[in-house]
């Protein structure tokens, strides 16, 4: 990777899709069993809490029992050895809600829509670290109020770590994307902004993308052969 010396890479449900974790838009995948509107928007929460607590209490439990795949590994291996270089920076910024990145080693992770393994309390609007399920209306253990939500960006909801995601992409030299359909904004229209500012761009995905027409490059296959093909 010559000439390159900041690397953004933008992660989505398929990079964890091997290790057993369901992506949203697939055949048979969550947004076919579950309507957005009912389990992702703030008001689907307002209208029917407790099914929306059942449904991220299920996805988390989950998660718990699963394990980063090659394609994490990978990464961590990168984040480590190009962010120990001088004057390279890395930034990996996923929209997965798991913890995979980081259970492989990754230390340079934003996690843009937010961690099932955290809970946000709406009364003293603290996020705290968080295993349990929260259907059964836990206190958060900061305010001691029984006001807990998934800690996860639903639509209609700002992302977490704009800023400092745009002034990475502004200086990117290379912006890779995973495993991603492109079909929820802004993280969509990351290609764009990044393509725009001059870097160059690839994207790593079993099929061709709503958004592949913008990458510079597309390489198609599961993430578990891509991506350490690509890092190795
Ligand atoms: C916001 C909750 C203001 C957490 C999720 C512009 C135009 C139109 C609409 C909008 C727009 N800007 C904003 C909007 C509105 C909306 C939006 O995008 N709507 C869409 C549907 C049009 N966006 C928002 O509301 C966002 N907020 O915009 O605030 C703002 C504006 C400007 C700047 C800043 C802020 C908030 C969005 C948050 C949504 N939250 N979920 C949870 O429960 O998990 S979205 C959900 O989709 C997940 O979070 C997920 O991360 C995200 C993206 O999905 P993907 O990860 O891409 O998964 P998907 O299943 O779709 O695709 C998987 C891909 O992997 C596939 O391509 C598949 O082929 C591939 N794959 C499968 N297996 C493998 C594989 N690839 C490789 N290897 C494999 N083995």
């Amino acid at each position: 990777m010559d000439n390159v010396r900041n690397i953004v890479i933008l992660t989505g449900a398929g990079i964890s899709a091997e290790s057993g974790i369901d992506t949203f838009r697939s055949d048979g995948g969550l947004w076919e069993q579950h309507r957005i509107e009912d389990v992702a928007t703030p008001e689907g929460f307002a209208r029917d809490p407790d099914l929306v607590l059942r449904f991220y209490d299920m996805r988390r439990e989950a998660v718990l029992t699963k394990q980063p795949n090659p394609a994490h590994d990978a990464l961590a291996r990168l984040d480590r050895e190009w962010s120990a270089r001088p004057n390279h920076n890395l930034l990996i910024v996923t929209q997965n809600v798991d913890d995979l990145h980081e259970r492989a080693g990754a230390a340079h992770v934003h996690h843009m829509h937010g961690e099932l393994r955290s809970a946000l309390c709406t009364a003293c609007m603290k996020r705290s670290p968080w295993d349990a399920p929260m259907s059964d209306r836990p206190a958060c253990p900061q305010c001691g109020v029984n006001a807990l939500r998934p800690d996860v960006v639903w639509f209609g909801e700002m992302p977490y770590h704009m800023d400092r995601i745009y002034g990475f992409l502004r200086r990117a030299d290379l912006f890779v994307s995973i495993g991603t359909s492109g079909a929820v904004y802004p993280a969509a229209g990351f290609v764009r902004d990044a393509r725009e500012l001059g870097a160059q761009t690839l994207e790593l995905n079993l099929e061709r993308s709503e958004g592949s027409a913008w990458f510079g490059e597309s390489r198609l296959g599961p993430a578990s052969k891509l991506v350490p093909q690509w890092v190795d």
